[in-house]
């Protein structure tokens, strides 16, 4: 058995006292001649919310002198440490040093984190289906089967761990499977290049899966946004300042090697999931090697905020491969677009705000190394970048190529025909596409004169050299650590380097 020394040391003093006591009692009970003997008192059962859970020390009378605790969890004095959600039995035993007499007793710990849990068997394979809303920590364990069924909230104070390796099916069930962190929530999900974190439909296992099975990530923020408190799509939440909470360094945790497949179901007009949906997110969030594969909707959107995005690829989506709206003020840097031809709408679709295009702050982010390849779908509308509706913002170093209709178009509102914002933007310099390469697209440049003049710009009839996204060219480019310390420097136009491909290896072509 093991003896923690010290805690004897420490406690045996306390247990002299006791053990006065007791042989005061002692000497009243001695006419029936029975020994007092050392007991052990458990602690009543202990509820957590979170999984780490401290547990008291049991109390101990009636030993002799020095007595040795331990615990069937950690085998010490002490069982606190970690424990899985539901109730886990600890039992204490007490061994008299003197006698070796011993006395034990039970208590249940129970981790209660809001989310339920029940087991589903789908072919030879066992699953843990997982619903509801954490309010404490909880973690997807790389060793095991998990299903999720309907929106798994993560609300504040509570965080979402998943190791990585770990694969997350949502439930073909009838319900509609997304993750969203609440503002104040936390999600980590550290993935490696050789282990990233999946999160697809169950039909991949059938080989049928398509785009719009579920609803992907959504993250809610404190970050400023230019609509005040927004309400995320699909019932996924409030995101933005709430008054006496705003905040643009804001951190909703950390996606790395995370890919989402399969998302961006739609609810109804104007009310689709994404694969990753930021809303109102910080730049406290770490946001880097993502990839958004087949969604029906959008592969990255932002609704205001100013989270940072590094190493992102969206491949296949339906509609937009990146979007922002309502003000985001983000960096951006090595994004990949890859339509694959069933269906895709725009590589960037980028508006300030459609209901008031001089709605502030505006969105404004700061990206270098694109690489946007375009698909004809047939419907003869995929366009590279679509700067609209008064947005602001910087692109460098961006390849735009394939796309049937525009490569960068320009535009000012939909619903409002006098505004010029937009172009007003372009025409001051607040709005800028430079050290980039229109190629082989319908028409290269729209309503961008300032961009088709501008002389670091390049337009091609065809991108030679490219092999899918990978490739890159050094003539006209612009290191972009020169525009910021978040930039990784490099002289260099596109976003994946044939001698340093980041894509290889954890995401799905
Ligand atoms: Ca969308
Ligand atoms: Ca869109
Ligand atoms: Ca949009
Ligand atoms: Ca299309």
């Amino acid at each position: 058995m093991f003896t923690n020394n010290n805690f004897v040391t420490k406690w045996s003093g306390v247990f002299l006292f006791l053990t006065f006591l007791a042989v005061g009692f002692s000497s009243c009970e001695k006419e029936d001649d029975t020994p007092m003997g050392i007991s052990v008192n458990c602690p009543a059962d202990v509820v957590s919310a979170s999984s780490n859970v401290t547990v008291p020390i049991p109390t101990v009378s009636g030993a002799s002198g020095n007595f040795t605790i331990t615990n069937n969890i950690t085998n010490t004095s002490d069982a606190s440490g970690s424990y899985a959600t539901g109730a886990t039995t600890v039992t204490y035993t007490v061994t008299d040093d003197t006698t070796g007499e011993t006395a034990t007793c039970s208590f249940d710990v129970i981790v209660d984190n809001g989310l339920t849990f029940s087991q589903e068997t789908i072919g030879a394979t066992t699953y843990q289906k997982v619903e509801g809303t954490l309010t404490g920590d909880f973690t997807f364990a790389a060793t095991e089967n998990w299903l999720i069924s309907g929106g798994i909230f993560v609300n504040n104070g509570a965080t979402l761990n998943i190791e990585a390796g770990t694969t997350i099916y949502a439930a073909d069930d009838g319900t509609t499977p997304f993750i969203a962190i609440q503002r104040g929530g936390k999600i980590m999900a550290n993935g490696t290049s050789t282990a990233p974190i999946v999160l697809t439909s169950i039909k991949e296992l059938d080989g049928i899966a398509g785009p719009g099975e579920w609803g992907g990530i959504v993250i809610n923020g404190y970050a400023t946004t230019n609509i005040g408190e927004g309400v995320g799509e699909g019932g996924t939440g409030t995101y933005g300042c709430d008054g006496s909470n705003c905040d643009d360094a804001d951190n909703s945790g950390t996606i790395r090697y995370v890919r989402v497949e399969y998302a961006g179901k739609i609810l109804g007009t104007d009310n689709e999931l994404n694969g990753f949906s930021f809303n109102g997110v910080g730049s406290g969030t770490t946001v880097e090697y993502v990839q958004a594969y087949r969604g029906s909707d959008d592969g990255f959107e932002f609704f205001g905020g100013t989270v940072n995005v590094k190493y992102a690829v969206s491949t296949g989506s339906e509609d937009d491969s990146f979007d922002w709206t309502f003000g985001w003020s983000g960096k951006g840097q090595f994004w990949v677009a890859n339509q694959l031809g069933v269906a895709g709408d725009r590589g960037i679709e980028a508006d300030n705000n459609g209901d008031d295009n001089t709605a502030s702050p505006f969105s404004n982010p700061l990206i270098s190394n694109v690489t946007l390849v375009g698909f004809d779908d047939g419907d003869g509308s995929n366009t590279g970048m679509r700067l609209r509706e008064g947005t602001k913002g910087k692109i460098y170093n961006a390849i735009v190529t394939g796309f049937p209709n525009n490569g960068i178009r320009v535009s000012n509102s939909e619903d409002n025909a006098a505004s010029t914002v937009t172009t007003d933007n372009m025409n001051n310099g607040e709005l800028v596409v430079a050290n980039s390469v229109s190629a082989g697209n319908g028409t290269p440049w729209k309503d961008a004169p300032v961009f088709e003049n501008d002389p670091t710009n390049t337009t091609l009839a065809g991108m030679g050299g490219l092999s899918g996204y990978v490739g890159t060219i050094s003539e006209n480019a612009k290191d972009p650590g020169t525009l910021d310390g978040w930039f990784s420097p490099g002289t260099y136009i596109g976003a994946v380097r044939s001698t340093q491909d980041w894509t290889a290896g954890w995401t799905k072509q």
